[in-house]
C-alpha cells in the first residue's frame, strides 16, 4: 500500500476515531479519582500523535531505512524502480548484519538478478531445421527496424539462408521498406496478411535457414487486432515469438502492452531502445514481472549494428552503475 493512501486513510478514519479515543481516555482516567485532563487536551494529543504519524507515513516506506540502504533506495526509485519493489529489494541486499558499501552494491545486483528471467538463446544451426521468428508488438517499438538488424545479422554476418514475411500490410509503404531491405541482404521476401496466406508462404518457402516475420504495430487497447495478429502469427508454426518492448516507454505503457499482447503466445522478450532510456528501472521492473526469456536488445538506428543477444547483468549494472550509493 502507498504512504499516500495510508494517509489518506488515517485521515478519514480520524472524526470516528478521536470520539473513541476520548471517550476511552475518559474512562480510563475517570478511575483515577485526582487527575483531571479535559476533552480538549486529549484532542491536543491525538492531533500530535495524528502529525507524528503523518509525518513519518509521508516520508515513505524507506522511512526505517539505514542510511546505506535508504540511499540505495532513493537511487533506485530515480531510475524508475517502483517504491514498494525497490524497498523489497534493499531489504533484501541488506539482510544480516550491517555490510560496507561494497558489498550492499554487489548483493543489490544479486538480488535483481534473482528476479528477473534468464536470457533466451539465439537460435543455433540446426542441420534440417529451421528458425521461424517473428516479432510482435506495440505500434513505433522497432520491430521493423529490429527485423532489418537480425536479416543483416543472420544473412551478412553469419551466411544464414534468410527470407522475411511481412504480415504488415496497414501501415502505408511497410512492405516497400522491407521488400528493399530483403533485397540489399540478398533474402527472400513475401507478403502474407492472412492466416491462409501465412501458411501458404510457409509452406511454399524451401532452402532457408531462418524466417523472419514482422507484423503490424498494434494499440495495446486493440483487443481485437491484436488478437488477429497473434493468429495470423500461429498460422506460421513460429518457433519463436518475441514481444517487442520499448526500453523509452513508460513503465504502466510497458506493463499495460505486455498484459495486451499475452493473447500472442510470445515466449520471449526483445528490448528496443535501450540508448533512448532515461533510466533502466522501469523495463527492468517489466522484464521481473513477465517472466520471459529476454532474447535480443537494440541501442540505436543503425540497422547493420546496434543489436547483440540480450545480456541481463549488463542492464542490471547499467541500473546499478559502481558509485551509485558510495
Ligand atoms: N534510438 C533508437 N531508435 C530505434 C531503435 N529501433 C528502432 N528505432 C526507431 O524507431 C522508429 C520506429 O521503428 P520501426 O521499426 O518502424 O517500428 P515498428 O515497431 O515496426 O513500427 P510499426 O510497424 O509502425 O508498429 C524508427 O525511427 C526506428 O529507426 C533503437 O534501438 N534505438
Ligand atoms: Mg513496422
Amino acid at each position: 500500500m502507498s504512504s499516500k493512501k495510508r494517509t489518506t486513510e488515517s485521515t478519514a478514519a480520524t472524526k470516528e476515531d478521536r470520539q473513541k479515543t476520548v471517550a476511552y481516555a475518559r474512562a480510563l482516567l475517570g478511575e483515577q479519582k485526582d487527575t483531571f485532563v479535559s476533552s480538549t487536551k486529549i484532542e491536543e494529543r491525538i492531533d500530535e500523535i495524528k502529525s507524528m504519524v503523518g509525518e513519518v507515513l509521508e516520508h515513505g516506506s524507506a522511512g526505517w531505512l539505514s542510511p546505506a540502504l535508504a540511499q540505495s533506495h532513493a537511487w533506485l526509485v530515480s531510475q524508475g524502480v517502483p517504491d514498494d519493489d525497490a524497498t523489497t529489494i534493499v531489504q533484501r541486499a541488506g539482510e544480516g548484519s550491517d555490510v560496507d558499501r561494497e558489498t550492499l552494491h554487489q548483493r543489490l545486483i544479486e538480488t535483481f538478478l534473482a528476479r528477473l528471467p534468464s536470457c533466451a538463446l539465439p537460435p543455433r544451426r540446426e542441420p534440417g531445421q529451421r528458425a521461424v521468428i517473428a516479432l510482435i508488438g506495440p505500434t513505433g517499438v522497432g520491430k521493423t527496424t529490429t527485423i532489418a538488424k537480425l536479416a543483416t545479422r543472420f544473412r551478412l554476418q553469419q551466411g544464414r539462408r534468410v527470407a522475411l514475411i511481412t504480415a504488415d500490410t496497414y501501415r502505408i509503404a511497410a512492405v516497400d521498406q522491407l521488400q528493399k531491405y530483403a533485397e540489399l541482404v540478398d533474402a527472400s521476401f513475401y507478403v502474407a496478411s492472412t492466416k491462409q496466406q501465412m501458411r501458404e508462404t510457409i509452406a511454399s518457402i524451401n532452402d532457408v535457414d531462418v524466417i523472419l516475420i514482422d507484423t503490424a504495430g498494434r494499440s495495446r487497447t486493440d483487443g481485437d487486432r491484436i488478437q488477429e495478429t497473434g493468429e495470423i502469427v500461429a498460422a506460421a508454426q513460429p518457433t519463436e515469438r518475441h514481444l517487442v518492448l520499448s526500453a523509452a516507454t513508460s513503465l504502466t505503457a510497458t506493463r499495460r502492452a505486455a498484459e495486451s499482447f499475452m493473447v500472442t503466445d510470445c515466449d520471449r522478450v526483445i528490448v528496443t531502445k535501450l540508448d533512448e532510456a532515461v533510466s533502466l528501472g522501469e523495463i527492468i521492473t517489466t522484464l521481473t514481472e513477465l517472466q520471459l526469456p529476454v532474447s535480443w536488445c537494440t541501442n540505436g538506428q543503425d540497422v547493420s549494428a546496434n543489436i547483440e543477444p540480450a545480456k541481463i547483468e549488463r542492464l542490471v549494472e547499467s541500473l546499478l552503475p559502481v558509485g551509485c550509493i558510495a
